[in-house]
């Protein structure tokens, strides 16, 4: 898969919600995600609102948030928003909300509580380490869903140091994501590579975070590689930026560079789209 154009794959991908992603991307010319790792809703807002027509996806982690207790439905206001804005600017939201419980228990989490997931991330992410009755649970609620598609990625390997994932852990969480029933909402996996595809017919999207505009880290455990490491050498095809863009003095600026240097990236391994 890593040879073939977004747009390619945008027609014959196998879940609706890779399809549609791959196209946003192939439109806009973006392999960019924001992970808008904010607290103040207040400042997430404009931001997203400026940034929305430099990613194809942003991602979410709503319980990071502070939200104003004085509001009547704060929560259901702020993902409104979100959504609005998603359709706006044309990118879709992925709450990386990093689900790792038994199905039934899941699928609660997902669609309820007080921040219904389901009802507003077009994506969200599961580790693998329950087994495939949480693929199972999550599918179950998605299809209930009504309008826009819903799709899953399963954390296969970790950007931080020391983490479990990759090598076995890796192969046995692409032969779940391969299991019967689940076709139609794996859309791929949080990895560090190009993952499957082996199969013929065979189309995951790889999400990567742990990106910097130079090779790094944080101090606890994340490690930073460079868009062309991540996108031209090893095949991925989102690149997930937080704090390389939210906490620059100039995010608008510093997202084109991430965006410019992952699409090149990405252009420089299939050739011109
Ligand atoms: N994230 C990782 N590594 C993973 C999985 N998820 O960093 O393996 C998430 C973090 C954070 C974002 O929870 O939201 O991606 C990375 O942020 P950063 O660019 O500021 O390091």
């Amino acid at each position: 898969t890593s040879q073939k154009t977004y747009h390619t794959r945008s027609t014959t991908h196998k879940t609706a919600a890779g399809r549609k992603l791959l196209q946003i991307m192939s439109e806009k010319r973006t392999n960019l995600c924001l992970s808008i790792d904010l607290t103040n809703p207040s400042e997430i807002i404009p931001l997203v609102t400026l940034l929305g027509p430099k990613i194809c996806l942003l991602k979410t982690h709503i319980d990071i948030i502070s939200f104003p207790p004085s509001e009547p439905n704060p929560i259901g206001t702020f993902t409104a928003k979100l959504q609005e804005l998603a359709r706006q600017h044309n990118f879709m939201i992925f709450e990386d909300r990093k689900f790792a419980d038994i199905g039934n228990t899941v699928q609660e989490q997902y669609r309820g509580g007080v921040y219904k997931i389901a009802s507003w991330a077009h994506i969200t992410n599961a580790h693998a380490v329950p087994g495939p009755g949480i693929i199972r649970g999550l599918q179950a609620v998605a299809e209930r869903v009504v309008g826009e598609p819903r799709g899953l990625l399963l954390l296969a390997e970790m950007s931080s140091k020391g983490n479990l994932g990759g090598g076995e852990y890796l192969k046995q969480t692409l032969a779940m994501a391969r299991e019967e029933g689940v076709e139609g909402f794996v859309v791929g996996f949080i990895a560090m590579s190009e993952v499957g595809g082996e199969v013929e017919g065979e189309d995951f999207i790889v999400m990567t975070p742990g990106v910097g505009l130079e090779v790094g880290g944080d101090g606890l455990g994340q490690q930073y590689r460079t868009p062309e490491e991540v996108v031209g050498r090893d095949g991925c095809d989102v690149v997930i930026v937080g704090r390389g863009i939210v906490k620059d003095e100039d995010p608008l600026a510093v997202a084109e560079v991430y965006r410019e240097r992952a699409w090149r990236a990405y252009e420089g391994r299939v050739g011109k789209e």
